[in-house]
């Protein structure tokens, strides 16, 4: 069976992860020719399992000795150079690597100077006062260590899995048994379907003919470290020494019943099977039938099940039992967002910037085949290190996208930067420079860490500016490893509803920011309108847009509140209340 481009990417990934510890440094030649094979991969739906040596080193972006490694993935399951490294480095290394504050470095460090290797044994070294010893280190960076590792959560035994790192390892998973023989169904279920922030484990679903070798085929996965139970119609198995992955096997024509009852949640599930029983019916993951007479009445799909309990379908990121079934039953649970909703994509980054990965055209090639009607251009602007472009810069590209905007007839094409707003809430440039621009992201990058108070007149400040269209990823979370900044919601909701800029919905899986939970109460509490971006910053990040809509639903925010579901016209306007006020 050929390895999915999935596996290899994930090999990949693991390979950049042992080869930092290997560096002792977090970028090098070396991971960066891995990352670019990762780009490459994921850019394209050619099955690179297949190729040869000489077909892969054809591709742009795979050198000799990354061609190498997929070829040798592919014929073994795995690649020499991470078993051996594994041996050296225990996985649990790499969770050490997560937490912000640590790199390579450092983390070699505290396996050589303190035999720690895992975050039991490092909050056991805080304690005692260990790290503050070691070279390069002090207490200032011991507490810094410290405070992460209680703001994140992070303890022993705590094992849920940031949905990013979940998500690529169900694509995975879900690419390989697509491959099996009689496989008819395949879905992911579980908190990974409603799009919880952390998983604890993830749960797929398949459908097979009878016979199907699937169960053996899903314990004999590469990349499966554990099998912890299997039988006939299911198995659970470790993957990756990360995170656990179960396998349900069910009838075709219960897939319906079992996807709803496998994608949960738990209370959500209770509150229907009560609403079945008050309709002198019972609800399980086999169907929805009869108390009386045992006739089943719907089982096949989700939707056949709702509407036989006098509900519209719900969609999964909502059943969390937060009043989704009653607002469902009265008609006023939004209706879904869909990716073809949006005709606009309004953060967006080139090469001009330094971590910018396609070309101008590339993206404005992407943008057409994605029937995008208008989109802008958002490299970052000067004050962020190393990536930002100095004024100079920015007007050569302002001239670069005038010179080829007649290319682009279909595309309204905005030239536009994120600006980087910093503690005091100014963002860069000047006020007379930023009015070249025809659109701005004001994104917050640094100083994460300031009091409640600071970071509410911090994003006022910078949402009360006339070149802020949109605040990006307004809390500036990353998921397992970073809090958010700590706003006052409501004060921001009202400033930004006020002045007419609007918040934005970060499709990164790493990101999704703003939180459901702030989205929702977003939408009771204010008029603030909103913007699904994807951030790409790589023509294969725009399909990301599926999470920011699914963030979106998860939010209850309707279609209304989303700027770029305007047309071209109606877009433009509503920038311009703002702009022109
Ligand atoms: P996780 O894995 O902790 O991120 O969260 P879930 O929601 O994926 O939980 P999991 O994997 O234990 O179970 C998957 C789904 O199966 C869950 O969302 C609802 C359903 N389920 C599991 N146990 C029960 C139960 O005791 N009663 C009901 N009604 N449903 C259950
Ligand atoms: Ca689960
Ligand atoms: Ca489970
Ligand atoms: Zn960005």
């Amino acid at each position: 069976m050929t390895a999915s481009n999935e596996s290899v990417i994930a090999a990949l990934r693991q390979l950049v992860a042992y080869t930092k510890l290997e560096d002792g440094q977090s970028q090098s030649f070396r991971t960066r020719a891995y990352e670019k094979a990762i780009d490459a991969i994921a850019a394209t739906s050619d099955p690179v399992g297949d190729l040869s040596m000489a077909e892969l080193k054809r591709m742009d972006g795979i050198g000799d000795s990354t061609a190498r490694k997929i070829v040798e993935f592919s014929s073994n399951g795995s690649i020499g150079k991470v078993d051996r490294l594994k041996q050296r480095f225990p996985p649990t290394m790499l969770d050490l690597m997560r937490i912000p504050g640590l790199g390579p470095k450092t983390v070699l460090l505290l396996q050589e100077e303190l035999d720690v290797i895992d975050v039991e044994g490092l909050t056991e070294a805080i304690e005692k006062q260990q790290l503050r010893s070691l070279p390069g280190l002090g207490a200032k960076s011991e507490e810094k260590i410290a405070n992460s590792i209680s703001l994140l959560g992070i303890h022993s035994d705590e094992t849920r899995t940031p949905i990013a790192e979940a998500m690529d390892v169900a694509k995975r998973v879900m690419a390989e048994l697509d491959g099996v023989k009689g496989v008819l169904r395949i879905e992911y279920a579980g908190s990974l379907r409603r799009l919880s922030e952390t998983i604890g484990d993830i749960d797929i679903l398949v459908t097979a003919e009878a016979g199907s070798p699937i169960v053996d085929a899903f314990i004999g996965l590469p990349g499966v470290t554990a099998v912890l139970g299997s039988g006939g119609t299911k198995a659970s198995v470790v993957m990756d020494d990360r995170i656990q992955v179960d396998l349900r096997v069910v009838p075709d024509a219960a897939f319906g019943a079992a996807l709803m009852y496998f994608t949960g949640s738990k209370g959500h599930n209770i509150a229907l099977r009560q609403r079945a029983l008050d309709r002198g019916l019972t609800l399980n993951e086999y169907s929805l039938s009869e108390i009386d007479t045992g006739t089943i009445v719907a089982s096949n799909t989700e939707a056949d099940i709702y509407h036989r309990l006098n509900l519209r379908w719900i969609t999964p990121e909502v059943r969390e039992d937060t009043g989704e079934i009653a607002a469902s039953g009265d008609g006023t649970l939004p209706d879904p967002m869909h990716v073809s909703d949006l005709r606009g994509d309004l953060h967006v980054h080139t090469d001009w910037s330094g971590d910018g990965r396609s070309t101008l055209r590339e993206m404005l090639d992407a943008a057409v085949v994605r029937q995008l009607e208008y989109i802008a251009i958002t490299d970052h602007a000067e004050d962020l290190a190393m990536n930002g472009l100095s004024r100079e810069r920015m007007l050569e590209q302002r001239d670069e996208i005038h010179e080829i905007r007649c290319d682009y007839p279909s595309l309204a094409l905005l030239h536009g930067a994120e600006l980087n707003i910093g503690p005091d809430g100014s963002i860069d440039y000047d006020p007379e420079f930023l009015t070249l621009f025809d659109f701005g992201v004001a994104s917050i990058h640094s100083h994460f860490g300031l009091p409640q108070n600071e970071q509410t007149d911090r994003l006022i400040t910078a949402i009360n500016n006339p070149a802020v269209t949109v605040v990006g990823h307004p809390s500036g979370r990353r998921i397992g490893t970073r809090p958010g900044v700590d706003f006052d919601a409501d004060a921001v909701f009202g400033a930004a509803e006020e002045t007419n800029t609007a918040l934005e919905i970060n499709s990164h899986l790493h990101r999704l920011d703003l939180a459901a939970t702030l989205l929702r109460r977003a939408i009771e509490t204010s008029g603030v309108m909103f913007a699904i971006s994807t951030d790409a910053h790589h023509t294969s990040a725009y399909s990301n847009v599926q999470w920011g809509v699914a963030q979106a639903r998860k939010g209850w925010v309707p279609k209304e509140r989303v700027i770029n579901t305007l047309d071209t016209d109606s877009f433009i306007e509503w920038i311009g209340k703002k702009r022109n006020s």
